[in-house]
């Protein structure tokens, strides 16, 4: 199993996406995303002037040793850059075993554990009663879980605020769009929402709510337990991470149940918030992540402490990653739940997939490998726009986090 050729594909099919290609001499091709929003082209020239020529005639076979020589062997270890690159390839290669195999790729990781993955969709709006509509509506397409996120009164934009429902699309314009932020408002309005759901909708279905790293850890502690009574599944990204024994704070002062690591690309990035169980879900995904093979790891060791998983599942990872995640999601027996946006057309035509929605869940589909295929014959029609996400200021002016 020869590799022959790595390719780099960028295109911007609704938005931006970089994909890998690997062949194999039997002519067995692999794919895998190494989409960074925002940064896309800095993977694309780490792949194809770095890691592309290291692979040429290695054995796709080998995934765990191409692993540690991209990782050990670059001398810089870890970073968004560096870990989405080895998770692109990564993804190829698992994609590659599974059709040399001849079986999708959950059954390489030791078979199904579940029988669907529990998928949870964004519901938002600019109000309470829009954003209770919305909740309304993925809970009648059958979802399980939703996601509530409101516009705060006062506030002109928000992370998590769309006008089309399925789709959100944070990424936007040739220099970052400035947005203006203040915690008050918020911590005021966000109880409001979570409560107004559960009295007018009720407690049968997921509820969960993302802060985007909005908050300090006191101010996180306060949110917690303010919406105790909501029974959240998870409050997602309530502070900012770098500083993981600040979610000792939150933990202190509350039984919400906390989620993190969506911009995390390894083990080390949560080893201490899973060994000292200061969260409850790790939201890492399978192509910032280092790919499958990394992921593994990170779950092994969040099972040991009772942390399950939540993998990242914006629209700004590609089909490829997403359905990475199915296969490691149905396998993996510390799963929580699985974060689904809908891809637009242009992206579910560039990329074909046999992964589909029922009744609430996502089923990765039984086709060998990952299941994606690149429609090579599309991309000429979408090429590549810089677009970058919003930056966030303080009403004073000092930057503070999107
Ligand atoms: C989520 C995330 C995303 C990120 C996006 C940035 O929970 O889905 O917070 O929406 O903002 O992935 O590129
Ligand atoms: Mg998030």
């Amino acid at each position: 199993m020869k590799i022959v050729d790595a390719k780099v594909f960028v295109c911007s099919p609704g938005r931006n996406f970089v994909t890998l290609k690997l062949t194999t001499e039997s002519g067995l091709t692999g794919l895998g995303d190494a989409t960074l929003n925002g940064r896309e082209l800095a993977v694309a020239s780490y792949l194809t002037d770095h890691v592309c020529p290291l692979l040429i005639g290695r054995d796709a076979g080998q995934i765990e040793d191409i692993w540690q020589y991209l990782y050990k062997g670059a001398y810089w270890r870890r970073g968004p850059v560096t870990m989405n690159a080895i998770g692109a390839v990564d993804l190829a290669l698992w994609d590659i075993k599974g059709k040399a195999a001849g079986m999708p790729v959950y059954q390489l990781l030791g078979g199904k554990a579940r029988d669907g993955v529990l998928v949870y969709g964004h519901a938002n709006g600019g109000d309470i009663p829009s954003t209770l509509r919305a909740v309304e509506g993925f809970l009648e397409r059958g979802y399980l879980a939703v996601r509530a996120q409101t516009l705060v009164p006062g506030l002109e934009k928000m992370y998590g605020i769309t006008k089309e429902q399925l789709r959100y699309e944070p990424a936007e314009g040739e220099l970052p769009l400035e947005t203006v932020w203040e915690t008050r408002p918020y911590l005021e309005f966000v109880p409001k929402l979570l409560h107004t759901v559960r009295e007018q909708l009720g407690f049968d279905f997921h509820l969960l709510h993302d802060v985007h790293h909005r908050l300090t850890p006191i101010e996180a502690a306060e949110l917690g337990k303010r919406v105790e009574d909501c029974s959240l599944f998870w409050l997602e990204d309530p502070t900012p991470a770098e500083l993981q024994e600040s979610f000792r704070i939150i933990r202190r002062h509350t039984t919400t149940p906390i989620a993190v690591g969506e911009v995390f690309n390894t083990i080390w990035d949560c080893q201490q918030l899973i060994t000292e169980q200061l969260i409850d879900y790790i939201r890492m995904d399978a192509a910032h992540s280092g790919g499958i093979t990394h992921l593994r790891k990170i779950a092994a060791l969040a099972e040991l402490y009772n942390v399950r998983t939540g993998c990242h599942g914006a629209t700004d990872l590609s089909p490829v990653c997403l359905a990475a995640a199915l296969h490691f999601d149905i396998s993996v027996p510390n799963f929580g739940i699985q974060e689904y946006m809908h891809h637009t057309e242009e992206t579910d035509a560039v990329f074909p997939h046999a992964y589909h929605f029922e009744a609430g869940y996502l089923h990765p589909g039984e086709e060998p490998g990952l299941g994606v295929k690149l429609d090579e014959s599309l991309l000429e029609r979408f090429p590549y726009k810089r677009t970058y996400l919003p930056v966030a200021r303080l009403r004073d002016g000092s930057v503070t986090n999107w």
